[in-house]
C-alpha cells in the first residue's frame, strides 16, 4: 500500500512539474494580416473576437515589426532567430539554407513533441517536427494540396478549414500526452488573390467599409520609392484576379481598355489577369462554383453597368470596397477557425499551460497611400500583428509599445521552455515583458532590411532604422536617397523631413545610431552588394 502511495506521489510531483516547467506552445501566423483588420488594434473594419481572445487574456504588442517586410525572408528570420543577411533567405527567391539550426530542431531535441500545418512557403521538409502538411509554396485557397511526412494529398475545402481541421485532428488523435507541444498553425489566408469561402463571400459582399485618410494620397511629401511602387489599388490592382470580375465580363464590352486589357506589341491583345481568376477558380468542384457563382455573376453584372460611368476616383474607391470585402471576409474565416482551436484547448485543459501567440509573417496596406501589399518600412507593412497569453504568467489585458521584432520569437520561445538558445541568435527574449518586468527591457531601436527589388511592385531596396519616435531609411541600390518621419507628429508619415533643418540634430543622431546597429547586427555595404544580382 504504501508503494503504492510513493508511486502515486512520484507521477503527480511529475506530472505537476512537468506542467509547470515546460509550456506547450501554440504559435499561430497569417500571412499578409494587417494590424489594422484585428479588433483588438481597431474595430473601424472588421470585429475579430476570436483572435481578441488572445489579446484579452495576456499580452498586445502595439509596435512589433518585422526585419524585412516579405514573406519567406520573415519565417526564415522567425525560425532562425537571425537577421536576413546572415540567414541568407533575403528574399523569396533566394534559397532557404536548411543546414541552419532553427528553433523548432532545438525543441525536438529537447523533448517536445512537434507538428507544422498550413504555409510554411519554402522547402518541403521542414526541419525540427515530427509532422506536418505544408503547402507547396504559396498553395492554393480552393480544394488545397499540401506536401506530407509520408504522402502528399489534395483536400476538399477551404484552405483555413482544412489547415484547422489538420491540426485539430493532430491534437485528438496524434499528441504524445507525455510531452509538451510545439504546434505552428500557419494560416494562408489573408494573402492575395483573397478568395473567401464561399459562404462569406457572399456575406461580405453586402457590406461597405470606411476608407482610409490617405487613399488618395500623390506622394508629394515622400521620395521616389512611394511614387515609383506599383501597388496602388487603382493603377495596379487587376479587375479579374483581384476584383473578380469574370473574364466572360470582358468579352461583352464593346471598349477595350488599356487598364484591364494588355496590348501586345503586334496589336493584338491579351487577357493576363484572367489566368489568375483561372488559376484559383478552376479548382473548385461544380458545387462549390455554383455557390461561387451567386456572388461572382452579382459583381461582373455590377461592374459591366457601372465601370463604363466611372471616373478614376469612383473606380478607385470601388475597387478598394471589392478589396476589402473579400480580404476581409478571409480574415472572418481565420477568426472564427481560431475560435475552434481556442475551444479545444479550453475544453480539454490544456490552455492553462499553453502559451499562445497571433502574429503575421508582416503587416499590410489595406488603401493607406492607395497601396495593397507590403514591402516597405514605412508603418502598415513594417508593423505586424503580436499578441500573446500565456496564463498566470502574462497579466490579462497587458498592452506594450515597446519596439519588439519578429526576430525575438526563438529566443523568446527557447527561454519559455528552459531551452538554450545558441550564442549566434540576434533577437531578445520578450520573456521580461511577457512577466510584466518592463524596466529590464533595454531595447530603444531596431534594424529593418528590405532586397527584393527589382521584382513584383517594384518596391526598392532600403534599411533603416526605427524608434518608438523616429525612423530613418536609407533607399539604395538604383537610388540613393534618405527619409525620416516624425512618428509621433506625422503617423500618416505623409512627410520626409530629412532636408527639414529642425531635424538637424534627428538626422545626425540617428545616422550614427544607424551606422552603430549595422556593425551591432554584423550587417555592412559589403554585404549589401553580395546580395546584387
Ligand atoms: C505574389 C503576389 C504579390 C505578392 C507576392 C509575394 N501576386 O506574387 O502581390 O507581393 O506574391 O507575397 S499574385 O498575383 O500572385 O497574388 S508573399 O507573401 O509570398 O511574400
Ligand atoms: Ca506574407
Amino acid at each position: 500500500m504504501k508503494k503504492w502511495y510513493s508511486l502515486l506521489l512520484i507521477i503527480i510531483i511529475g506530472c505537476s512539474t512537468n506542467d509547470k516547467t515546460k509550456p506547450n506552445i501554440l504559435f499561430i501566423m497569417s500571412d499578409d494580416h494587417a494590424y489594422q483588420a484585428i479588433s483588438a488594434y481597431d474595430n473601424r473594419l472588421i470585429n475579430t473576437p476570436n483572435i481578441d481572445r488572445i489579446a484579452n487574456q495576456g499580452i498586445l504588442f502595439t509596435n512589433a515589426c518585422v526585419t524585412n517586410s516579405i514573406c519567406a525572408p520573415s519565417r526564415a528570420v522567425i525560425l532562425t532567430g537571425k537577421h536576413s543577411h546572415l540567414n541568407g533567405k533575403i528574399d523569396n527567391h533566394a534559397k532557404f539554407d536548411d543546414s541552419q539550426i532553427t528553433f523548432p530542431q532545438l525543441f525536438q531535441k529537447a523533448g517536445y513533441q512537434t507538428a507544422m500545418f498550413g504555409k510554411l512557403h519554402f522547402g518541403n521538409n521542414p526541419k525540427g517536427v515530427d509532422d506536418f502538411f505544408i503547402l507547396p509554396g504559396q498553395g492554393s485557397y480552393i480544394n488545397p494540396k499540401f506536401l506530407g511526412k509520408d504522402k502528399d494529398t489534395i483536400i476538399t475545402g477551404y484552405v483555413t478549414d482544412v489547415i484547422t481541421d489538420l491540426t485539430l485532428d493532430w491534437f485528438k488523435t496524434k499528441r504524445d500526452k507525455k510531452k509538451p507541444f510545439l504546434m505552428m498553425y500557419l494560416h494562408k489566408a489573408p494573402h492575395r488573390a483573397w478568395w473567401p469561402s464561399p459562404d462569406k463571400f457572399a456575406e461580405f459582399y453586402e457590406k461597405e467599409f470606411p476608407e482610409p485618410e490617405t487613399l488618395f494620397d500623390d506622394y508629394l511629401g515622400r521620395g521616389t520609392a512611394a511614387k515609383k511602387a506599383e501597388m496602388n489599388i487603382l493603377t495596379h490592382m487587376q479587375y479579374m484576379h483581384d476584383s473578380k470580375v469574370k473574364p466572360s465580363a470582358f468579352e461583352q464590352m464593346d471598349k477595350v481598355e488599356p487598364e484591364i486589357v494588355y496590348i501586345k506589341s503586334d496589336g493584338t491583345f491579351m487577357r493576363p489577369n484572367a489566368q489568375g481568376f483561372n488559376r484559383s477558380f478552376d479548382r473548385a468542384n461544380k458545387e462549390q462554383k455554383e455557390k461561387y457563382n451567386v456572388t461572382l455573376d452579382k459583381i461582373s453584372d455590377d461592374f459591366k453597368t457601372n465601370w463604363p460611368k466611372m471616373n478614376d476616383k469612383e473606380k478607385m474607391r470601388w475597387k478598394y470596397q471589392r478589396y476589402m470585402q473579400d480580404y476581409l471576409a478571409t480574415i472572418s474565416s481565420v477568426d472564427e477557425n481560431i475560435g475552434r482551436v481556442l475551444n479545444y484547448l479550453e475544453e480539454t485543459g490544456l490552455d492553462k499551460n499553453t502559451i499562445v501567440v497571433y502574429t503575421s509573417d508582416q503587416g499590410f496596406y489595406l488603401g493607406e497611400h492607395g497601396w495593397f501589399d507590403k514591402r516597405f518600412i514605412y508603418n502598415e507593412s513594417f508593423k505586424t500583428p503580436l499578441m500573446i497569453k500565456w496564463p498566470n504568467v502574462i497579466k490579462p489585458g497587458t498592452t506594450s509599445d515597446e519596439m519588439v521584432q519578429n526576430l525575438d520569437f526563438a529566443q523568446t520561445f527557447l527561454e519559455a521552455a528552459m531551452i538554450k538558445a545558441p550564442d549566434d541568435m540576434q533577437g531578445k527574449s520578450l520573456i521580461p515583458l511577457l512577466k510584466g518586468d518592463f524596466n529590464k527591457w533595454d531595447r530603444d531601436a531596431v534594424y529593418y532590411h528590405y532586397y527584393e527589388y527589382p521584382s513584383v511592385h517594384m518596391a526598392k531596396r532600403h534599411y533603416g532604422i526605427v524608434t518608438k519616435k523616429f525612423k530613418l531609411v536609407h533607399f539604395y541600390y538604383d537610388i540613393d536617397e534618405w527619409e525620416l518621419y516624425d512618428r509621433l507628429k506625422d503617423p500618416n508619415e505623409m512627410n520626409n523631413v530629412y532636408n527639414d533643418s529642425q531635424y538637424k540634430d534627428v538626422v545626425k543622431k540617428l545616422t550614427q545610431e544607424l551606422k552603430e546597429i549595422r556593425i551591432k547586427y554584423k550587417d555592412s555595404e559589403e554585404l549589401d552588394k553580395s546580395f546584387i544580382y
